[in-house]
C-alpha cells in the first residue's frame, strides 16, 4: 500500500532551518498545457524506452551477473549504475501518481536484483564486484562509487515514498552504514570525486530519522580542500579549497551543482551561517555571471567545467543537461530556506529552455550539450556511452508536479504556472485546494481559485515580466515582478484570483562583457527562448541573418500543428546579401563591405523544441541590425 504521507522529492518537513515546505507528488496533478504533456510523453515513452536501455546498456544485466544468476561480464563505465538508479527514481516518482501495474513490475524486477547483488557487507556496485573487488575505495577521485551510493540512495527515498516498501531502502542503508564505518567520524577522510551522496544522505536522514547520515553527509563537504587533500586537490574535483572558502563556481559543472545543492541540504538542517555565505556567493556568481540565457550551466567542454565570467560561447556550448538539472535542483533546495523569487525564476527559465531541450518531442531521445547555436548536423540520441542525461531527464519530469507549491504554517506558495490542482498539504496541518487554470508558459493570463479558510496565497510574479497585474475578486493587489506577492485573507468558495503576466515578444540583450553575445539580441516571450531553425528561414543562411531592432513586425501566434503545439514568432528580418563566402577573413577596415540588407521571413520556434523537424542549423542569438 502506498503511504498516506506526501511524498515529495525533498522533504523539509521535520528541517529546522526550511521556510518552505515542499508540497507532494501526489498532492499535485498537473492538468493540462506543456508541462503535463511533457509530464505525461515521460511517462508513457522516456521511461519505457529508458528501460529497454538499460538492458541494452548492460545496466540491468551487470548486476544479475553480479549476483550469479546470469553468465557474463560487467560492462559498461564506472558509473553505470547511476544510469539504473535514476531510472529507477524517475519509475518511483511515475508510480506514485499512476500506480501503473508494468511500471510496477519494472520496479520490483530492478529492486530485486539490486538486493540480490548487496554483499553481505552493504557493498554494492558492479563495476567493483568480482575481479576488480580488490580496487574498491582505492580511487575516490574517479571511481564515482559513493556517486553511484547517491544515486541508489535517492532512488531508495522515492521507492519508500511511493510504495511505502522497505526493500530497497534497506538496501541503501546498509551501504550507507559501511560508508559510515569507512568514512564517519571513526574512519578515515573521505568523500567522492564526484558529489551527489551529500544531498542523498541527508534525504536518508530525513527520511530514517538516522543523525549519522546527516553526520556522514556533513563530513564529506568538511573533506574537501583538507591539507594534505583527501583528493587530488583540483579544481576539476572542487577539491582546491574547503568547502566553506570557495566563492567562485568552478571545475567540472554537474559535481560542482550537486555539491552546491547537497550543502544547501545541510545548511537546511544546521543553519549554519558560513555554509550559507558560501552558498550565496556562489549563487551570485552562477547566475549572474555564468548562465546562458536558456538555463544552460557548465560553458566548457575541457572538463565539462564553468568557464570564466561571461564566458559563455554559443556554438561551443557545452551546457551538459545534467547542469541545467543541477542548477534546477539547488535552486529548489534554497527556496526553501528562504522563499525568494530568484531562485523559482531561476527554475523556470532552465525548465522551458536548457531541460526541455534535453529530451525529444517523443520523449525518448535526448541532449547531452545543448549548444545554443548549431551549423547542422547535431542530434539527439537515444542513449549515449555515458548516460547520465537521460535518467536525469526521466526523474526531473516524472517529479515535476512536486516542484509547483510548497507550503509553510499560514502560506501556500504557487512557484511555477501550470494548470494543476493541489490538493491536501499534511505539512500546512489541514486541508487545502488550490486550483490553478491556465495556457502557461504560452498565456500569463492565470486564474486560481481556493478552497475556503484564513491562510495566505504567496504568487510568485517572475523576474521577467515588466509589470503584473493581480486582481482578487476583480479587485487590484499589488504585484512586483521578481518577488511573492501574499494574498491574506479569509478565502470564501467563490473567491476567483486573477493574475495577469503581459507576454510581449522580448528582445533580449546580454551583458556586454558577454563578448559573443555583443551587439545581438535573443528573443523571449515570457520565460521561453526562442531560436530560428534553418527550416524557417528558408531563403537565408542564418550566419547571415540579423534581427531588427524594432520588434513591433514580430507576431506571436499559436501553431497547435507544429512540433506539438507551441507558441511561434514570425516576423521580418534582415539577411545581409553580401557574399560573405566569397570575402577575406581579414581584411583592412578601409576595404570592408559594409552589409547590405535584404528582408526575409522568418519564423522563431521555441529552443526546447528545436532539432525535431530534422538536424539543420540553428541559433538563438542574432547580431541587431539598423
Ligand atoms: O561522471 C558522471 C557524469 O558523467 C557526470 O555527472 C556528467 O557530467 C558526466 O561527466
Ligand atoms: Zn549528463
Amino acid at each position: 500500500m502506498p503511504p498516506q504521507s506526501s511524498a515529495p522529492v525533498v522533504q523539509t518537513q521535520q528541517s529546522p532551518y526550511a521556510r518552505l515546505k515542499p508540497a507532494g507528488a501526489r498532492e499535485v496533478s498537473l492538468k493540462g498545457g506543456l508541462l503535463a504533456e511533457r509530464y505525461h510523453t515521460n511517462i508513457t515513452a522516456g521511461i519505457p524506452a529508458g528501460w529497454q536501455q538499460l538492458w541494452e546498456s548492460h545496466t540491468i544485466p551487470n548486476f544479475y551477473v553480479v549476483s550469479g544468476q546470469r553468465p557474463g561480464k560487467v560492462e559498461g563505465p564506472r558509473y553505470i549504475d547511476s544510469d539504473g538508479y535514476k531510472w529507477l527514481e524517475s519509475a518511483c516518482w511515475a508510480y506514485a501518481s499512476t500506480q501503473d501495474s508494468t511500471l510496477k513490475a519494472w520496479i520490483d524486477e530492478f529492486v530485486d536484483v539490486i538486493a540480490a547483488a548487496q554483499e553481505e557487507n552493504g557493498y554494492v556496485n558492479t563495476h567493483f564486484m568480482g575481479e576488480r573487488k580488490s580496487l574498491r575505495f582505492t580511487d575516490l577521485d574517479h571511481a564515482h562509487e559513493i556517486y553511484c551510493f547517491g544515486h541508489l540512495t535517492q532512488a531508495a527515498v522515492a521507492h519508500h515514498r511511493a510504495t511505502g516498501e522497505e526493500k530497497l531502502m534497506g538496501v541503501a542503508r546498509r551501504f550507507a552504514d559501511l560508508l559510515y564505518q569507512l568514512f564517519g567520524p571513526e574512519g578515515r577522510w573521505g568523500t567522492c570525486g564526484h558529489p551527489e551522496a551529500e544531498m542523498a544522505l541527508i534525504e536518508l536522514y530525513r527520511e530514517t530519522g538516522e543523525r549519522r547520515y546527516l553526520e556522514l553527509a556533513s563530513r564529506m563537504v568538511d573533506a574537501r580542500g583538507r591539507k594534505p587533500p583527501v583528493l587530488d586537490g583540483s579544481i576539476y574535483l572542487l577539491d582546491h579549497a574547503p568547502f566553506r572558502e570557495q566563492r567562485e563556481a568552478v571545475g567540472h559543472a554537474v559535481r560542482a551543482l550537486y555539491l552546491y545543492a547537497g550543502a544547501t541540504d545541510l545548511y537546511l538542517e544546521t543553519g549554519e551561517g558560513a555554509l550559507m555565505d558560501t552558498l550565496q556567493a556562489l549563487w551570485h556568481d552562477v547566475f549572474t555571471r555564468k548562465v546562458y540565457v536558456t538555463g544552460g550551466l557548465g560553458a566548457r567542454y575541457e572538463g565539462e567545467a564553468f568557464g570564466a565570467p561571461y564566458e559563455l560561447p554559443n556554438l561551443r556550448a557545452y551546457a551538459e543537461t545534467c547542469a541545467a538539472i543541477a542548477g534546477f535542483m539547488w535552486n529548489w533546495r534554497l527556496l526553501h530556506v528562504q522563499p525568494e523569487a530568484r531562485y523559482a525564476d531561476a527554475m523556470e527559465i532552465a525548465l522551458y529552455n536548457g531541460i526541455l531541450s534535453g529530451v525529444s518531442l517523443d520523449g525518448t531521445r535526448y541532449f547531452y550539450m545543448n549548444p545554443l547555436e548549431s551549423r547542422g548536423g547535431y542530434e539527439r540520441q537515444a542513449w549515449f556511452g555515458c548516460a547520465c542525461c537521460p535518467p536525469n531527464v526521466h526523474r526531473t519530469l516524472a517529479s515535476l508536479p512536486a516542484y509547483l507549491y510548497s507550503v509553510d504554517e499560514s502560506t501556500v506558495y504557487v512557484h511555477l504556472y501550470a494548470s494543476s490542482e493541489l490538493k491536501s498539504t499534511p505539512a500546512y496541518g489541514r486541508s487545502v485546494r488550490v486550483q490553478v487554470e491556465t495556457d502557461y508558459p504560452w498565456s500569463g493570463e492565470i486564474t486560481l481559485r481556493v478552497s475556503p479558510g484564513r491562510y495566505r496565497l504567496a504568487l510568485r510574479i517572475p523576474g521577467w515580466a515588466g509589470s503584473a497585474e493581480l486582481r482578487v475578486n476583480g479587485q487590484s493587489v499589488e504585484a512586483a515582478p521578481g518577488s511573492y506577492a501574499l494574498l491574506e485573507r479569509d478565502w470564501q468558495e467563490d473567491d476567483t484570483v486573477h493574475l495577469s503576466l503581459p507576454m510581449p515578444v522580448q528582445v533580449i540583450r546580454a551583458n556586454p562583457r558577454v563578448e559573443e553575445d555583443r551587439f545581438s539580441g535573443a528573443l523571449m516571450r515570457g520565460p521561453v527562448v526562442y531560436c530560428v531553425e534553418e527550416v524557417d528561414a528558408p531563403d537565408a543562411n542564418l550566419m547571415d541573418l540579423h534581427l531588427p531592432q524594432d520588434t513591433s513586425g514580430l507576431h506571436a501566434a499559436y501553431d497547435s500543428s507544429l512540433l506539438g503545439g507551441v507558441m511561434t514568432i514570425s516576423g521580418t528580418a534582415l539577411v545581409d546579401t553580401v557574399n560573405r563566402a566569397e570575402q577575406s577573413l581579414y581584411v583592412p577596415a578601409s576595404a570592408y563591405v559594409a552589409p547590405q540588407w535584404r528582408e526575409c521571413r522568418v519564423r522563431w520556434v521555441p529552443y526546447y523544441a528545436w532539432a525535431n523537424r530534422g538536424a539543420g542549423a540553428m541559433k538563438v542569438w542574432f547580431p541587431l541590425s539598423r
